[in-house]
């Protein structure tokens, strides 16, 4: 048996050029881990609390409390502990219900190091040892970003995200190739319809591209993956995530740049107008984190017709997750590990969701790090779906590379193509 010799934490920086929490553990085998948390900007007020230090430096995002709260406050309880023991300890180690007082940042580094520690003092990949068999592991279908708005690209769009799925793709390399040529075809249109002046990378490799409308985006899109070759549905499908929460006042949800307040069931309606028109298979926050009656309509609307996924409304909370099942909301879940603080946490969830017939969509936050151990998370915990971005800048490209590495060294199937273009069900 090993246990936990020591904990080192530093102040690390985002792709945003924030500050953000990375540590190290090392076993006393001498196995070692090191993990870095991303942080995100669109993010849900229920989400467990990332500390940030106030004050002048870095705009106040400093996070030299959290990083002094490993070797402080987590160090002293880790110590000593089995890797299996570990993240017991933390969620012991700061009794409000999401870190408010270690800071969610501090507990997810160690939670992250000290699992990936336990991979190498088994010789295994972290995928591998999070699988916790032999069985071939499951490469996620990834959705990957083309346009990008809301809170990640200056508002350019009111929709945050316009992704693609690569629905027909037989393996995982192949949606990758699939995913950059929409991409890099959606570039290549924006510029000749005179957008040259804005054609900015946004905060996940998106084209951030001040468009009139929403639907002109969804447009630009199915272009896209037209001009790329692809059939829209049949081989490259279309996600979005709304993050609603983001253009909620005053109980109207806002479409600032079309300058219309919609109600839960108008907003409701328009997105079915729009997966009436387009092959939407996936569709993300469509209304606010509380709007739970509203949730409930969409459900009912939009549930029979495509995937569902509560990002902010289950903010990979088991709590939450557990209420949406019980009330009939949703009918997937998305998975980001700092909404929860605890890998064992973000674990949980996937359990949870399985049991109920909910799809997992695993994903990374718009404020990443070259880290790519969201990777090897998607492909333990066979989740069927993955979403990190575009398959631009390295931060998001180091989770894809990650996921090319493990189709060719692992034993993996991959989670497409998805018969009729559609999300499959999950299985364990
Ligand atoms: C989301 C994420 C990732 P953020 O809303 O799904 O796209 O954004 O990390 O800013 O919350
Ligand atoms: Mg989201």
């Amino acid at each position: 048996m090993t246990a936990v010799e020591k904990i080192q934490a530093w102040e690390a920086l985002d792709s945003r050029g924030r500050p953000t929490v990375a540590a190290r553990v090392v076993l006393d085998d001498g196995s070692e881990g090191v993990a870095t948390v991303p942080s995100g900007a669109s993010a849900g007020s229920h989400e467990a609390h990332e500390l940030r230090d106030g004050g002048s430096r870095y705009a106040g995002r400093g996070v030299r409390t959290a990083v002094a709260n490993i070797t402080a406050v987590l160090a002293p309880r880790v110590v000593g502990l089995e890797p299996a023991e570990v993240d017991a300890a933390l969620a012991a180690a700061d009794s409000s219900a999401s870190f408010t007082t270690v800071g969610a940042n501090a507990v997810l580094a160690v939670s992250l190091a000290v699992h990936r520690a336990a991979a190498a003092a088994h010789g295994r990949s972290l995928a591998r040892y999070l699988a916790g068999d032999d069985g071939p592991l499951l490469l996620p279908m990834p959705m990957v970003n083309i346009l990008s708005g809301g809170a990640h690209a200056g508002g350019a769009l009111d929709i945050q995200d316009f992704l693609a799925i690569p629905v027909g793709a037989a393996s995982f390399a192949e949606a990758i190739e699939w995913s950059g040529a929409v991409r890099d075809t959606a570039t290549r249109i924006a510029l000749a319809r005179g957008y040259g002046q804005a054609v900015l990378v946004a905060d996940e490799g998106g084209l951030g591209l001040p468009l009139e409308t929403n639907h002109a985006a969804l447009e630009l899109l199915i272009d896209a993956i037209e001009a790329a070759g692809y059939t829209p549905g049949a081989q490259v499908a279309i996600a979005i995530d709304v993050a609603a929460t983001q253009f909620l006042r005053d109980g109207r949800y806002r479409f600032a740049r079309e300058d219309r307040d919609l109600t839960s069931e108008q907003l409701v309606a328009e997105v079915g107008d729009w997966c009436d028109r387009f092959p939407i298979v996936s569709v993300e926050d469509v209304l606010a984190e509380d709007d739970w009656d509203g949730w409930r309509y969409a459900t009912e609307v939009l549930g029979p017709r495509v995937e569902l996924v509560g990002d902010d409304l289950f903010v990979t909370s088991p709590r939450l997750l557990g209420r949406g099942i019980g009330d009939g909301v949703a009918n997937s879940v998305l998975v980001k590990v700092n909404q929860n603080g605890l890998v064992s946490g973000a674990t949980d969830v996937i359990a949870l969701a399985r049991s109920a017939g909910y799809r997992t969509v695993v994903s990374a936050r718009s404020g990443e790090t070259e880290d790519s151990w969201l990777s090897d998370l998607s492909v333990g915990w066979r989740a069927g779906q993955i979403k990190v971005g575009s398959t631009h800048r390295s931060e998001r490209t180091a989770k894809w590379n990650r996921l090319l590495e493990l189709e060719a060294c692992e034993d993996t199937v991959f989670a497409g193509p998805w018969p009729d273009g559609r999300p499959v069900k999950e299985t364990a």
